[in-house]
């Protein structure tokens, strides 16, 4: 399988919901509201597209399981919700997250303006070497598309952005292939690496700095937050990852 710009991608399968992985890596998805970042993961999860708009409260955390050759990967997926009044909240979920997906929609250009500050947010709140891929989402509204293809271009090449994905939650164009490209990615950058004996996470997931907000916040937010715990995971060793 190749990606959108021809690089060769690792043979990916999805593996069942319900499968013990080995490896679970954290990804949040970020960016303005209504831009449809619930949308991608019910497509991507489920394969399920809702015309109606049902504002995420807070935060949404569900996750697709992968083999990626012999590997079982696990990519937990938390969903925010892109109103600014949650927007201070946001940053904790950075913490332990490995992949970062920023969404804003191709005919919404208060969504593309708002990139800087998420980048921004970004850039003060993770370290380098977490994977982040931009993605215009609503595809399927090209006639209506107020990005042009040249000025994303010029905002990624100043933004030094890796990934770039044009999806569509509601035609399911490049969802799989969004997905299937992350996994690729964290299989190349943490797994192998880890398998060759060598651990690239935990130099990125320190997180005794600003990475988690002030303790208060993180504290309150944790006591809400059930997460899945794994034990045979080799990235966590069974911490609440
Ligand atoms: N045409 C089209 N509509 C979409 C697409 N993705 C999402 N939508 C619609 O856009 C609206 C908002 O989608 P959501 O997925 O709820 O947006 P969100 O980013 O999760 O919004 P918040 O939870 O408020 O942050 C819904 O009415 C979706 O049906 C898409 O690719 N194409
Ligand atoms: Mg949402």
């Amino acid at each position: 399988m190749k990606d959108e710009n021809g690089g060769n991608l690792f043979e990916i399968t999805p593996l069942p919901i319900d499968i013990t992985a080995e490896y679970n890596f954290k990804t949040v998805i970020i960016g303005e509201t209504g831009v449809g970042k619930s949308s991608i993961i019910s497509k991507g999860v489920n394969n399920i597209f809702n015309e109606d708009y049902k504002a995420t409260i807070c935060f949404d955390h569900t996750w697709k399981n992968y083999k990626v050759n012999n590997s079982k990967i696990r990519i937990q997926l938390w969903d925010t919700c892109g109103q600014e009044v949650y927007h201070s909240l946001i940053k904790n979920f950075y913490k332990s997250a490995l992949c970062i997906f920023l969404v804003f929609s191709i005919e919404n250009l208060e969504s593309f303006n708002k990139l800087s500050f998420w980048i921004n947010e970004i850039k003060d709140n993770i370290n380098e070497g977490i994977i982040i891929f931009l993605i215009g989402n609503k595809k399927d509204k090209e006639k209506e598309r107020k990005i042009e293809k040249g000025i994303i271009d010029d905002f990624i090449s100043q933004n030094k952005i890796e990934k770039y994905i044009e999806t569509s939650a509601a035609t399911g164009e490049n969802i799989n292939l969004l997905f299937e490209s992350a996994v690729n990615e964290l299989y190349l950058r943490f797994v192998i690496p880890l398998i060759n004996g060598v651990n690239t996470v935990s130099s990125l997931l320190n997180t005794s700095n600003s990475i988690i907000g002030n303790d208060n916040e993180n504290t309150s937010l944790n006591e809400n937050i059930i997460l899945t715990e794994n034990d045979n995971c080799k990235i966590c060793n069974g911490c609440n990852c």
